[in-house]
């Protein structure tokens, strides 16, 4: 049988057919796709002891359309992916309980107790000291050990073969690596935003830093990302009593630049802070920078000893950690961008009435500006902070 596009009906006996749940007498299915790409079922007993996951990959965009068709092999770089953070960080992603390659889809743990990141903060949470943390965490911990110092260099020369993701790397490349920067039909903004966007695109140093910060992404294979680590791909909450981190949805997954990870989650960070700010309600976006690159390199440093490859030492370790910052501003500049005047914009934004949506979208614009272009000078969270009060205040 070929590749059948799953509908909610389909769910119970596919469930069945794949050796996931025998009772189709009490299965409640409902979907619940909420990211731009795929659908994604939930399908639970009426008791609600049971309940499992369906994430299948469609032929195309999902909020798009046909119009926009997309190869749904992304799903085996998805599957792969979670190999991979499974067996470095096992605590934070969903249990996968099979893979489906005809079908493009993956059977896995129902996290719906927990919340989207994003949701949450759009309500008013708060982050409290453990979720950039864990999120710091699991990019060192992905990274150093599908990284030339965590692994011999004939398995990671397979690995880069066997990651490689051509496609979705290229949806980056376009979304959030150029278009924002040139005419282009993906683009759309706030009408309060014209002067700013036309600004970006006459900006030729803005365009010089962000063709630099392209390449990094096309050619630097320092380990394998997430790929698309922003809010939304993120749950929290609590189980028996303790705090729970999640990171889903790995199909962008390539081995790439470190700083693209950190960046991504910076970016979404630093987008959720200008509508708190615009509602009056202060969080403090640096502590979570802070936190999330304290978690990355305390993880990174406590891994160092056990490098593969000794000849890499403790100063390089300096130099890499540097770099990895650095390029991990220039990219949350550029994730910011996009997500204000390129395609795929953020309900942290959108949702806001327009009286507010433009002050912060423009707030966020000259910050994410900033970040691209002066991400040498910006070394600590705190100079991020300074400088963004010091774009609002002019
Ligand atoms: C065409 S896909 C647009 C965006 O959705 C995904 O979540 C990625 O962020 C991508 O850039
Ligand atoms: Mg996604």
């Amino acid at each position: 049988m070929g590749y059948r596009i799953l509908d909610t009906d389909d769910i119970p006996g596919y469930l069945r057919e794949r050796g996931h749940w025998d009772d189709l007498d009490d299965i409640h299915v409902r979907e619940v796709s909420d990211g731009n790409l795929n659908r994604v079922f939930l399908a639970s007993n009426s008791a609600g002891t049971r309940s499992l996951a369906v994430k299948q990959a469609l032929p195309w965009v999902r909020v798009a359309g046909p119009s926009w068709p997309l190869s749904p092999d992304r799903s085996d770089a998805e599957a792969r992916a979670y190999e991979q953070i499974a067996k470095a960080a096992p605590d934070k992603i969903p249990a996968i309980h099979g893979y489906d390659a005809e079908n493009h889809a993956l059977v896995m743990e129902d996290l719906s107790d927990l919340r989207v990141l994003r949701t949450h903060l759009n309500e008013g949470g708060s982050y409290g000291p453990y979720i950039s943390a864990r999120i710091g965490e699991l990019v060192a911990q992905l990274s150093f050990a599908t990284s030339d110092f965590g692994m011999p260099s004939a398995g990671r020369k397979a690995l880069i073969a066997t990651s490689v993701n051509p496609e979705l790397c290229e949806i980056t490349e376009d979304v959030v690596l150029s278009e924002p920067y040139i005419e282009h039909e993906h683009n759309h903004w706030h009408p309060g935003l014209d002067d700013l966007a036309a600004e970006f695109r006459a900006d030729t140093r803005l365009r010089t830093e962000v063709a630099e910060l392209r390449h990094v992404f096309m050619t630097s294979g320092q380990a394998l990302l997430h790929g698309d680590l922003h809010t939304g791909s993120v749950m929290v909450g609590r189980r028996d009593g303790a705090e729970v981190v999640r990171v889903f949805d790995p199909e962008f997954s390539f081995v790439g630049p470190i700083g693209f990870d950190l960046g991504l989650y910076w970016a979404n960070v630093l987008v959720s802070e200008a509508r708190a700010h615009a509602l009056g309600a202060e969080n403090d976006h640096a502590e979570q920078l802070r936190l999330s690159w304290a978690g990355f390199e305390a993880e990174f440093r406590r891994l160092w000893p056990s490098r593969v490859d000794t000849f890499f030492d403790d100063a390089f370790l300096e130099r890499f950690l540097s770099r990895v910052w650095t390029e991990s501003v220039g990219f949350a500049g550029t994730e910011i961008v996009r997500r204000v005047i390129g395609f795929a914009h953020l309900t942290d934004l959108t949702t806001l009435a327009d009286d507010l949506q433009v002050p912060a979208s423009r707030r966020a614009l000259l910050l994410g500006r900033e970040l691209i272009v002066n991400r040498a000078e910006l070394a600590t969270p705190e100079a991020i902070r300074d400088r963004s009060h010091s774009l609002v205040a002019h």
